[in-house]
């Protein structure tokens, strides 16, 4: 078999997504997801200029191979941009793996481990009260674990909120939006949150927070702290990791467990928090890792250091890449749960897919290859739109993470 052609397909069905589709002189073709948020175009021009001509007459089955041609073979390489344009790539080849023995890619991967891969969902609400209510939602959906953000009172707004009562969405059109952030206000506040919530749900339902990188490593050893009667799945992202060694003052001071990993691109990136137990849960999802080919190995990895993996599975991931993390999930041993968050109808409909949700787990389904197609026609009726994440500042002014 062979590789014979490749193009990018965008579109914006409520948020923009970049799709990569590649085609065999079997008359196979493979999907693989390039969506990086806000960041879309560099991707896509990426793809087309850069490794799409490399592509052409390739074997679609020699995909070790061919990651590694655009690994080691690229001088300039690692990095959000070129791994979402590798990992579109590979995720492709699986499909048409799949596709060309008609088998699903789990089976691919080492089978089935499990019946069912556990998600959790995302609860917000303006206030304590809300978020409250929220989570006794998705609890009466069936789900077994829950995301609860609540909005921070004297903060105007806070990551993880939702403007509207629609899908939580922070890309926005026109120019980055700026929030405001005050470290304090939220340290009091979460602990609040979760004193109400076990108060209210018992102990039974898994609840999980998500500080998106705003905290030192002190800090967030209190919150950890702070948390621990509430027993959290997990805290995800309290520090940045670009100082992966941050994370052992984290380690010394909290038994709550830690998640980390969804802006990394490389096994490399979480070299010394998996190899030095800092962390519980890697994040790291198909498509930003450089695809199933490169997960696969931090996967195993991870394992051997005691570390579960918990794929990001945020709205600006494709179903193509919700389809690819659910194969992945349910064949490796060192699951611990993957992020689910509902894409809108119309996205949906552009990407039919053959994964669902059934009592607080997803199912890949049965389809051949990673089950998803693209309805291209529908998808031209949604154009591209210029988007970007919000940045962050602190109460003074001063820029913060975002
Ligand atoms: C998560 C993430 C998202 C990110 C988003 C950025 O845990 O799902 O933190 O909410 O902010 O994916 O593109
Ligand atoms: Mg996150």
């Amino acid at each position: 078999m062979k590789i014979t052609d490749a193009k990018v397909l965008i579109t914006s069905p409520g948020r923009n997504f970049v799709t990569l589709k590649i085609y065999t002189d079997e008359g196979i073709y493979g999907l693989g997801d390039a969506t990086l948020n806000g960041r879309e175009l560099a991707v896509a021009s990426y793809l087309s200029e850069h490794l799409i001509p490399c592509l052409i007459g390739r074997d679609p089955f020699q995909h070790e191979d061919t990651w590694q041609y655009f690994y080691r073979g690229a001088y300039w390489r690692r990095g959000p941009v070129t791994m979402a344009a590798l990992g579109a790539i590979d995720l492709a080849l699986w499909d048409i793996k799949g596709k060309a023995l008609n088998t699903p890619v789990y089976n691919l991967l080492g089978g089935k481990s499990r019946t069912g891969v556990m998600v959790y969902g995302h609860a917000n609400g303006k206030d304590l009260e809300e978020t409250v209510d929220e989570v006794g939602k998705y609890i009466a959906l069936g789900y077994r674990a829950v995301r609860a953000q609540s909005g921070i009172p004297g903060i105007p707004s806070t990551y993880g909120v939702a403007k509207g009562k629609f899908h939580y969405e922070p890309a926005e059109k026109g120019l980055p939006p700026e929030n405001i952030w005050s470290t304090e206000k939220y340290l009091l506040h979460v602990p609040k949150l979760f004193e109400a919530l076990r108060l209210k749900f018992g102990d039974d339902v898994h609840l999980l927070h998500d500080s998106h990188h705003r905290l030192s490593p002190i800090e967030a050893a209190r919150l950890g702290k702070s948390l621990e009667p509430y027993h959290l799945f997990w805290l995800e992202d309290a520090v940045t990791a670009e100082l992966q060694e941050g994370f052992r003052i984290v380690r010394q001071h909290t038994t709550t467990p830690l998640a980390l990993g969804e802006v990394f691109n490389t096994i490399w990136d979480a070299q010394t928090v998996i190899s030095e137990q800092l962390i519980d849960y890697i994040r790291m999802a198909p498509l930003h890792a450089g695809g199933l080919t490169h997960l696969k190995k931090v996967a195993s990895f991870a394992e051997m250091y005691h570390v579960l993996t918990g794929c990001h599975g945020a709205t600006d991931l494709s179903p193509v890449s919700m389809a690819a993390a659910l194969h992945f999930d349910i064949s490796v041993n060192n699951f611990g749960i993957q992020e689910y968050m509902l894409h809108t109808k119309q996205t949906d409909e552009v990407f039919p897919h053959s994964y669902h949700f059934e009592a607080g787990f997803l199912h890949p389904g049965d389809a051949p290859g990673l089950g998803v197609d693209y309805d291209e026609k529908l998808a031209s009726t949604f154009p591209y739109e210029r988007a970007y994440l919000p940045v962050n500042r602190k109460l003074d002014g001063t820029m913060f993470d975002w």
